[in-house]
């Protein structure tokens, strides 16, 4: 992504998922608003996005961070906000994966993992993927989660609309 795209996309993801009234939005309770009203919002704080520099951030890169229906937008998932993304629950593969950092293990084996800020644990589909997400704090470590053993156990997935695993928590028994 170009310096512009990828400013604009980190804004818009703090906006959608985390702060929309930093520039005086509300968003319905699964997360969505109107396209209109978020440029005109952007335009009003002096963060102006065209119609083409948004469609380019929703079709035109990689992590796919946004999704678009029906003239309303959202963040696929990463929200701390409490929205109701109205996922329907999915069976997971055998084995998912999360990227992580060393400093974080010893409370990951206690604990297990833990949502945190988010509404929900990201989980990955392959282990590059997963090195990336841990990759943005350090030397990343990747994770197994035995996902088919707690789909059993009545833990329930959900897949975001760029296909990343969402899960409430993952307890220490299925991490390997
Ligand atoms: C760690 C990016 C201590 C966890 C990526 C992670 C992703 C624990 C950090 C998305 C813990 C939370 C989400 C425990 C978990 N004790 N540390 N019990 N449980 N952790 O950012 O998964 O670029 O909230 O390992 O691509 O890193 O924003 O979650 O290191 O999909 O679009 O606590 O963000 O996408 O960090 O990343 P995060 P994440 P975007």
């Amino acid at each position: 992504m170009t310096g512009r795209l990828t400013s604009t996309s980190k804004f818009l993801a703090y906006v959608l998922r985390h702060r929309p009234e930093a520039i005086g939005i509300t968003l319905d309770e699964a997360g969505w608003v109107a396209v209109e009203e978020l440029l005109a919002a952007l335009a009003r704080h002096g963060r102006p996005v065209t119609v083409e520099l948004l469609d380019q951030l929703v079709t035109g890169t990689d992590k796919q961070r946004f999704e678009i229906r029906e003239g309303r937008i959202r963040a696929a998932q990463g929200h701390s906000i409490p929205v109701d993304l109205r996922l329907a629950p999915q069976v997971p593969p055998q084995v998912l994966y999360h990227g992580t950092v060393a400093r974080f293990l010893p409370r990951i084996r206690v604990e297990g993992l833990a949502p945190g800020e988010r509404t929900h644990v990201h989980l990955s589909a392959d282990p590059e993927t997963a090195a990336r997400v841990g990759a943005r704090r350090g030397e990343p470590v990747v994770l197994r989660i035995d996902a088919a053993g707690m789909h059993r156990a009545g833990l329930v997935f959900y897949r975001a609309a760029n296909g990343v695993w969402l899960t409430s928590q993952v307890p220490p028994g299925f991490l390997a």
